[in-house]
């Protein structure tokens, strides 16, 4: 009789354990006021590009069966005044899958002017941009062909309030549905979208040394600096300690002046946010 209870329990224990994994919910924030990338960046002069609207303040990813569900939030209202989805932000998730150092990459989008650290080597990245998905495809097509299958868009994009929420199918990711989502490394970058990139950019604005009506400004003019303005750092729990990791993770960066000459610059390196560590 006991054993037999025993045997009841644990089958409801594997159950709830089960469903448990089914239902991961995983949650970043990020302190407010940092969105100055390595410290010292300001936003473009139009005013457009609002107080806060690059400002990360939270992220959850939550694993909904056959999809997973992000939703990066941040300090201001998107807006829709003239972008084909809506008007600034543009997102990437670096996501590592396997956290074996030197597998997978180590560069990051073509514009992004990122390294990823290599013992935090991403499988795949996702990217939230508020362009056309042919738009979208034929500048990964020009410009980042070489990792064009490890670019994944969502199936579906919502932008609600202060965040935007992307649906992206786990086949599209090619892994199993039963995968432990907690296990990974993840890589959330802030960007500012553009249709007039440069043309080894993917959509993304750049920063220059000085800002303009469109331009970011505290950075290089030449490409070696970073085009991130804010991203998650260390266990992404919100402390103000977080700026100043942040700060110092992605400065240290060179820059020549033209560029179009990427040789003489030095990117810097960021590391990933492992919830399970
Ligand atoms: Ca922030
Ligand atoms: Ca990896
Ligand atoms: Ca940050």
């Amino acid at each position: 009789m006991r054993s037999k209870s025993l045997l009841i329990s644990t089958l409801i224990m594997l159950l709830l354990a089960s469903t448990l994994i089914a239902g991961t919910k995983i949650e970043f924030s990020d302190p407010k006021g940092d969105d100055k990338g390595p410290g010292y960046y300001t936003y473009p002069t139009n005013p457009i590009y609002k107080p806060g609207s690059f400002d990360l303040t939270g992220a959850t990813i939550e694993d909904k069966g056959d999809k997973i569900e992000f939703v990066v939030k941040f300090a201001a209202p998107v807006s829709f005044d003239w972008g084909d989805y809506w008007d600034v932000q543009q997102i990437q998730i670096y996501l590592d899958f396997d956290r074996v150092e030197n597998s997978g990459y180590t560069e990051t989008i073509p514009g992004t002017q990122l390294l990823v650290d290599p013992a935090n080597a991403w499988e795949k990245v996702v990217f939230i941009d508020p362009h056309t998905v042919p738009k979208i495809n034929g500048e990964i097509e020009m410009k980042a062909a070489h990792m064009k299958d490890d670019i994944v868009l969502p199936s579906k994009i919502k932008p609600i309030g202060k965040s935007l929420k992307a649906t992206v199918n786990k086949a599209d990711l090619g892994v199993a549905e039963d995968v432990d989502i907690s296990k990974w490394g993840y890589g959330i970058l802030m960007l500012s979208a553009t249709g007039f990139p440069g043309d080894w950019c993917v959509l993304m604005r750049r920063v220059n040394e000085y800002e303009g009506d469109h331009r970011f400004g505290g950075g290089a003019d030449g490409a070696g600096d970073p085009n991130v303005i804010d991203l998650f750092v260390d266990n992404a729990d919100g402390s103000d300690d977080e700026a100043q990791i942040q700060y110092d993770m992605i400065d240290g960066w060179e820059s020549g002046m033209d560029p179009e000459d990427r040789s003489d610059d030095k990117l810097s390196v960021i590391k990933l946010v492992y919830p399970s560590q």
